[in-house]
């Protein structure tokens, strides 16, 4: 006991997460490349700031010059880890099983996915995954070993574009802050699309409040029986 009770309470305080790879077509196209990672894994929890948009300070992030090509309508997956270099299994090398939330994922058409920040407008959702009544989207990452699958609508025009996809952690978002958002982007030339549907668009900061239910939201007492994930509706074709 002397032993163990330190140590849970380290790794539910610390046992962060971070979106450290692509994978596309069964390729995963290693740590960082591609995908703007911090070396450092904990949450941003200001829904107002700018960091909600691709991470950033107090976590600033690693350029990459990597553009990934992904093919319009096609599935990727993002890959979740405790740690850049976390190699074992879930949930120690993933995120700790107390992080409980939604899983979300946006895309913003950029001119050029190596430079935009992705502060600001343009963003739309893609993907959602919230609670199911027994158990939350973040779970289902965390049991498949930190994989996230996205899919990438048909109906949107070709080009650059940066992919944000999100685990919202609520164990402590009785209170704002308190809600653990972890985002990266990964930087995209989507090929294929049709362009025959114009996705209404959100701004990060912008799309969350600190009052929304989904953000501010006790999971443990009284029983959760249904909850809304923040943010627009996810778009479809
Ligand atoms: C994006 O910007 C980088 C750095 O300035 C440049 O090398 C690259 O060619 C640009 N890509 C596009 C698609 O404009
Ligand atoms: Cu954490």
């Amino acid at each position: 006991m002397k032993l163990l009770a330190p140590l849970a309470l380290v790794g539910a305080a610390s046992a962060h997460t971070i979106f450290v790879s692509l994978e596309v077509n069964g390729v995963n196209h290693g740590v960082g490349n591609g995908v703007r990672v911090p070396s450092y894994n904990g949450p941003i929890e200001d829904v107002t700031s700018n960091s909600i948009a691709c991470n950033g300070p107090p976590n600033p992030t690693t350029p990459t010059d990597k553009v990934i090509t992904v093919q319009a309508g096609s599935e990727v997956t993002a890959i979740w880890r405790y740690m850049l270099n976390s190699q074992g299994s879930a949930p120690n090398d993933v995120m700790d099983s107390s992080h409980k939330g939604p899983t979300m994922a946006y895309l913003k058409k950029v001119n050029n996915a190596t430079t935009d920040s992705g502060v600001g407008d343009g963003w739309f959702k893609i993907q959602e995954d919230g609670f199911d009544g027994t158990t939350w989207g973040t779970e289902r990452v965390i049991n498949g070993q930190g994989r996230h699958k996205i899919k990438i609508p048909e109906c949107i025009e070709p080009g650059q574009y940066l992919l944000r996809a999100e685990m919202l952690a609520l164990h402590g978002a009785s209170n704002y802050p308190g809600a653990q958002f972890y985002m990266e982007c990964a930087q995209l030339n989507i090929v294929g699309g049709t362009g025959t549907k114009k996705p209404s668009t959100v701004s990060f900061p912008g799309a969350y409040s600190g009052n929304d239910p989904g953000v501010k939201i006790n999971i443990w007492w009284p029983p959760v029986t249904s909850y809304k994930v923040p943010g627009p509706p996810v778009f479809t074709c």
